[in-house]
């Protein structure tokens, strides 16, 4: 069976396990990218560069070309419009083939996804044995049979259901992640993306977890991790192959049970030795961590504080960490010379000038390396939009929009709730960690108030670049080699396309 996958603009490790699994069944597989640039939400929106480095119409003709039996879209909320938009044209390239839908939107309103008429099929939670009994369906044509973790349509419209399976236990029987896939329009070379677990400890009131861990029928674990030779393999593989120079691993907590970090990390330092960014919880770190993952090469962690009130915090965020806590990881960090990114929701429902205010005295004393304010996005099915019905931020007209990917917050857009506190906040945290220390409590709200914006972003952008260079942060690399990596590659493109014409 021909066998193409849809991406916009990122990298999806969802694509990588289904075209492994795709491929090692014996089918051919083809990736349908849209780089998106200038509109993909790491950048402010330039319309007209982003008109310019479409490649829109080679897409499309690639797909003409290829004849696909079935096309598989991986969407997040972010990115549902975006891809229904793509999965419309692409029906009416391709009517015989069937389209399916996954991800995590799909997984959180299965039925607003179901109830467009070009998509045949959606999953629900983990896509991995659906995907294969999926291909095994259309190879046999009209059976009505259910499809587990799987909805589809049948001849007659009605809509079948399959049951939720348990989550899959062994991680090691999946294929390792065919990562070839994206070689021509990721720059594999500079930067490599992984998960070595799936699932995570805390359950906070913001992110998916706390839904997706509850969609299988049958009781399994939802925490699971892959044997650290599984993930050793995959590395070995890859290094030899692209020769990046940094990796992320992309687990929730990658700092999660002792044991298996230990041995990983030893096996790590000896085998790969390459620069990493991983996820932690300050609540898991210790010194005895902290030593481990800086002797086997981790040079930047990230972890969330989200709001600094405690009682914020434990009430509307499900996060049991104290204060005491995030100052104890900072030191630790700190002293073993690991960068620290700290994550801070602004916008949040509920929150007050006053959270902000806390937060700003205690990054003067507390300075973690780097601030990341994110702007607070309701996804589908979080507990957070009970808060946010409560603080009259949501209503029912809203969270139809957010649950039809109408909300769609990069990085450099106010959320919904904004008050112009909230902006002002954002470019202090933002641009605090840049500053001289005597200059940190000179940035009041009412001085940042006072400067012009003319003024503000080019110190915004000074004090990016400014941290990343002096931290050497690995995502301005990444941006900057797939930036280049993709405009080489949609000049290519558009060129090869016009002399096919
Ligand atoms: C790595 C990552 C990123 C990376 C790469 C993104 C990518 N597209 O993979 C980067 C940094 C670019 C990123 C950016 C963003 N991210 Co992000 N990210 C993640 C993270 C940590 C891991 C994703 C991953 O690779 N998982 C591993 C794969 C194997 O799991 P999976 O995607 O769930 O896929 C399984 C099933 O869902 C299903 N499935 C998925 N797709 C399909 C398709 C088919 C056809 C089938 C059959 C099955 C199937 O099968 C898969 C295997 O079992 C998740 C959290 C998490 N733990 O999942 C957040 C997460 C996906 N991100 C999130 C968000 C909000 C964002 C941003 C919007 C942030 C922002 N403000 O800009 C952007 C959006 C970018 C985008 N368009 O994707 C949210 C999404 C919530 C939502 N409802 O949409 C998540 C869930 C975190 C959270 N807070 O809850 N992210
Ligand atoms: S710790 Fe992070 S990944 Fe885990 S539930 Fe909270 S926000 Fe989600």
């Amino acid at each position: 069976m021909k066998i193409a996958f849809a991406s916009i603009a990122y990298e999806s490790l969802a694509i990588s396990i289904l075209s492994a699994i795709a491929k090692k069944e014996g089918h051919s597989v083809k990736l349908l990218h849209t780089p998106t640039l200038f509109k993909d939400g790491l950048t402010r929106e330039f319309k007209r560069l982003a008109r310019f480095f479409s490649i829109d119409s080679e897409i499309f003709k690639q797909l003409k070309a290829y004849q696909p039996d079935l096309i598989a879209f991986s969407v997040v909320t972010f990115d549902y419009q975006r891809a229904l938009h793509y999965a419309e044209i692409f029906k009416k390239i391709c009517p015989d083939a069937k389209i399916v839908f996954g991800g995590i939107h799909v997984s959180s309103v299965p039925e607003i996804v179901i109830a467009n008429e070009f998509i045949d099929y959606i999953v629900i939670g983990e896509g991995e044995i659906a995907f294969r009994e999926i291909i095994k369906h259309i190879e046999k044509g009209d059976s009505c049979e259910p499809i587990v973790n799987t909805w589809y349509k049948s001849k007659n419209n009605t809509i079948i259901k399959g049951r939720q399976a348990a989550f899959i236990q062994d991680l090691d029987s999946l294929p390792h992640f065919d990562n070839e896939i994206w070689k021509d329009v990721w720059p594999l070379n500079s930067y490599y993306l992984t998960m070595t677990s799936r699932g995570c400890p805390y359950n906070c009131s913001y992110c998916f977890n706390h839904f997706f861990r509850n969609i299988p029928e049958e009781k399994s674990n939802y925490i699971r991790r892959r044997s650290v030779k599984h993930v050793m393999e995959e590395l070995n593989i890859y290094k030899k192959k692209f020769k990046f120079k940094v990796i992320e691993f992309w687990d929730d907590i990658f700092i999660f049970d002792k044991k298996w970090l230990k041995e990983f990390l030893e096996a790590y330092r000896k085998e790969i030795a390459i620069p990493f960014k991983c996820y932690i919880h300050v609540n898991l770190l210790d010194e005895d961590i902290a030593i481990q993952l800086k002797d086997a090469g981790c040079k930047w962690v990230d972890f969330g504080i989200q709001n600094i009130n405690e009682e914020y915090r434990k009430k509307y965020l499900k996060r049991n960490e104290t204060n005491a806590n995030i100052v104890n990881a900072l030191k630790i960090l700190k002293k073993h010379k690991i960068v620290s990114f700290a994550d801070y929701i602004i916008g949040m429902p509920g929150d007050t000038i006053e959270h902000y205010e806390e937060a700003r005295l205690f990054f003067i004393e507390n300075m973690p390396d780097i601030i990341e304010p994110y702007w607070m996005t309701y996804h589908p099915k979080t507990e957070i939009i009970e808060k946010g019905f409560e603080h009259h931020i949501l209503n029912d007209e809203k969270m139809d929009l957010v649950n039809h990917g109408y909300n769609p917050h990069g990085y450099f857009e106010s959320s919904m709730a904004s008050k112009d506190f909230h902006s002002e906040y954002y470019f202090i945290l933002k641009v605090l960690p840049s500053l001289p220390v005597f200059l940190r409590k000179k940035l009041t709200y009412s001085v940042s108030k006072k400067i012009p914006y003319p003024v503000k972003l080019p110190i915004f952008v000074y004090s990016i670049f400014y941290l990343a260079i002096k931290h050497r942060s690995p995502r301005i690399k990444l941006f900057l080699a797939l930036y280049m990596k993709q405009v080489i590659w949609i000049l290519k493109s558009k060129l090869f396309s016009k002399q096919n014409i």
